[in-house]
């Protein structure tokens, strides 16, 4: 049977991330895909000003007709939620939604570079750790992964410091890990993938110093290469490679998002 994947997050209307970066790029990755958005914003958070609105309200009924017409999805993937609420809904969907060896992929969207995102707090990172506590796979980023194991940031750190958050992450939740941001050496970035046997590393150049809504083109490119077939290290190689590939189609001055619609025919072969 065909594969049909699941994406929670929101949709931002303007602004390159969440699920108007997500569904074209799984769409490109040949698998169906529907979509539960957890609010609609006017624009990402890095903005100078948003209107937000979850749907709380929607999500439980939703859910609801989908049970009663017997909808279910071979992997569920979440990034942003608008809340820690919605933690509990996404829980309950990936119980009662996903086929019986149906895949939880959780990026836990909700900080980089030593900071969460404006709207956040504490107790929503503590309600993220039980959702990873249910995954399958997780995809943090550096600050997201000291945030989940109580680690203090660095913004510079060397390969012990790496293995300290992968140990820690291994220790915390059952899921297999793809940490992003692993630079270990000057001007260079990559993964670290813990595939529930070994860890292993795939480096590439560094591209300017980060650019918004990446992290979102990292991990829809990755569950798209994942369901499509490949090994989770072999997927997180692909998300990398397109990743870089979505950051040198950008400008400079374009910087709330990357232009990885210039890129989306190279996804496609990467996947032949
Ligand atoms: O790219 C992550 C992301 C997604 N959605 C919203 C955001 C951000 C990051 O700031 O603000 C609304």
């Amino acid at each position: 049977m065909d594969k049909k994947i699941l994406t929670i997050q929101d949709i931002s209307c303007f602004g390159q991330c969440s699920l108007t970066v997500a569904l074209p790029i799984l769409s490109a990755s040949g698998i169906e895909t529907a979509v539960l958005p957890s609010a609609v914003l006017s624009n990402h958070t890095a903005f100078s000003e948003f209107t937000f609105c979850d749907l709380n309200d929607q999500m439980p009924s939703i859910r609801n007709s989908w049970e009663n017409q017997k909808i279910s999805f071979s992997a569920v993937y979440t990034g942003y939620l608008g809340n820690a609420k919605q933690i509990d809904f996404v829980k309950d969907i990936m119980q009662s939604r996903l086929d019986a060896a149906g895949v939880k992929i959780v990026d836990p969207a909700m900080a980089d570079l030593g900071k969460l995102y404006t709207g956040f707090d504490e107790a929503y990172v503590e309600k993220m750790k039980e959702l990873c506590g249910i995954a399958d796979i997780i995809l943090p980023n550096i600050t997201e992964a000291c945030l989940l194991t109580g680690i203090p940031y660095k913004d510079s750190f060397d390969k012990d410091f790496v293995e300290k958050l992968i140990s820690a992450l291994k220790d915390r939740f059952k899921a297999k890990i793809v940490l992003t941001g692993v630079g270990v050496k000057n001007g260079t970035t990559g993964v670290a993938v813990f595939d529930g046997a070994c860890t292993q590393y795939y480096e590439h150049t560094k591209i300017g110093l980060g650019s918004h809504g990446t992290g979102d083109v990292y991990a829809s490119a990755f569950t798209g290469a994942f369901m499509h077939g490949k090994t989770i290290f072999e997927a997180a190689k692909i998300a990398a490679d397109f990743t870089v590939l979505c950051i040198k189609a950008t400008e400079p001055e374009h910087w709330y998002g990357v232009r990885f619609e210039k890129c989306l025919p190279d996804l496609y072969n990467m996947l032949k």
